[in-house]
């Protein structure tokens, strides 16, 4: 039996839900938010820890330019880029992380579609050099993705987990906003937050709980699931 493919979205939003500006994040000097960001998308499930798995990041094609080139790849997680100008669907025996560049694929349901069949060459065979176990699954936007990643939970249960870093205060400019509110007293939400226990589970370390300031930045890690 295959597990199957769950996906956990990670993002760092203002109060109404900002996530970037001209291309780029709103904020700069978050550095240990994004250290934060790193930690979390590499270390592995820890039925995994100790292999050579990997976890999976996938992103929108300017969320991938908006990265700086020093630091892509993301390093020590299979990078996936979706872009609509990609013609055939990537297969498992492609060749991961090489010079030229991360795995494309035309859609979210594409990226899902090729994960799932390298899920089950490693079910069915040793691994082979040129492929590569995964472990948790990121989706790391932008905009675009993070709509298709929670049309998905819609439609197939695949988006189960939202890692949002709500940033509280100041105020930034942003143009480019996650296309969900998240409200702790919705009645009748999709979306319910979990606890701190919760959110160090998942992501497998303590995570500092309560309001964290960086640079004169407030912010809170949170994790919400789908119910
Ligand atoms: N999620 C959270 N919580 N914070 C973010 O800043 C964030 N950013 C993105 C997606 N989800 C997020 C998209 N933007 C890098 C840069 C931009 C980016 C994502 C990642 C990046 O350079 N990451 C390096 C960190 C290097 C460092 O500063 O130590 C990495 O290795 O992950």
């Amino acid at each position: 039996i295959l597990p199957s493919i769950e996906l956990t979205l990670i993002l760092a939003a203002t109060r109404d839900m900002g996530i970037g500006l001209n291309g780029g994040l709103p904020w700069n000097g978050l550095k240990k938010e994004m250290v934060y960001f790193a930690r979390v998308t590499k270390r592995l499930p820890s039925q995994l820890t100790g292999t050579k798995a990997l976890n999976a990041v996938i992103m929108g094609r300017k969320t991938w330019d908006s990265i700086p080139p020093k630091f892509r790849p993301l390093k020590g997680r299979l990078n996936i880029v979706i872009s609509r100008s990609v013609t055939s669907p990537p297969s498992p025996s492609d060749k991961l992380e090489t010079e030229e560049g991360p795995v494309m694929a035309s859609s979210l349901e594409q990226a899902v579609e090729y994960l799932r069949a390298c899920q089950q060459q490693q079910q069915q065979q040793q691994q082979e050099e040129s492929q590569q176990k995964v472990g948790k699954v990121f989706v790391i936007g932008g905009g675009q993705i993070y709509r298709a990643a929670l049309e998905l939970a819609e439609a197939k249960d695949v988006t189960k987990r939202i890692l949002l870093t709500r940033v509280l205060s100041p105020e930034f400019e942003c143009d480019t906003f996650f296309p969900l509110e998240l409200k702790e007293d919705a009645a009748g939400s999709e979306w319910a937050r979990k606890s701190k226990e919760e959110l160090d589970e998942f992501v497998g370390e303590e995570v500092p709980a309560g309001v964290q300031v960086e640079n004169g930045t407030e912010y809170e890690f949170q994790m919400w699931e789908r119910r």
